[in-house]
């Protein structure tokens, strides 16, 4: 898709999304294999429109046990491996990070309910500068990876 393209999907999301300080949040959603699943992951695109870099430093909900910052790390035999990552995403001013599937991600270990189709939960992003941001996730288990940047939305 030209970046254009997506830009236009982009802006179009921000009307909703909350905006603290110089962080905004874009098209986030969440996801897990099924009702039964114990873990679950959420994605999001990180915008930072300030003139300082930013870094998202710690993530917390009441929707699992333990919340973590993840990234996907090829263990250089083809497999993909899941690790936490301590020193957080960084966002530099003006420009935005991507939360993806197969990439970095938001980690829930240990869901306190299962993520039900279109239901929301509340998730807390604390930000170096910008501070603590709650934003509201939505539960999309129909999007597709790689597919959903800037389409519309599934459900
Ligand atoms: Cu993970």
């Amino acid at each position: 898709m030209p970046l254009k393209t997506f830009l236009a999907a982009a802006c179009a999301l921000v009307i909703a999304a909350p905006v603290h300080a110089d962080i905004v949040i874009l098209d986030s959603y969440a996801r897990s294999s099924g009702p039964m699943a114990k873990a679950g992951a959420a994605f999001m695109v990180i915008e930072n429109t300030g003139a300082e870099d930013d870094r998202l430093i710690a993530v917390a909900s009441d929707k699992a046990k333990r919340v973590e910052l993840h990234t996907h790390k090829e263990m250089g035999d083809g497999i993909m491996k899941m690790m936490e990552v301590e020193e957080g995403f960084a966002v530099p001013a003006g420009g935005m990070h991507h939360l993806a599937r197969g990439g970095d991600h938001v980690m829930f270990m240990g869901l306190t309910s299962p993520m039900v189709q279109d239901e929301t939960f509340t998730l807390t992003l604390t930000f170096e500068q910008a501070g603590e941001i709650v934003v509201s996730i939505p539960v999309d288990l129909d999007r597709k990876p790689m597919h959903g940047m800037g389409a519309a939305p599934s459900n």
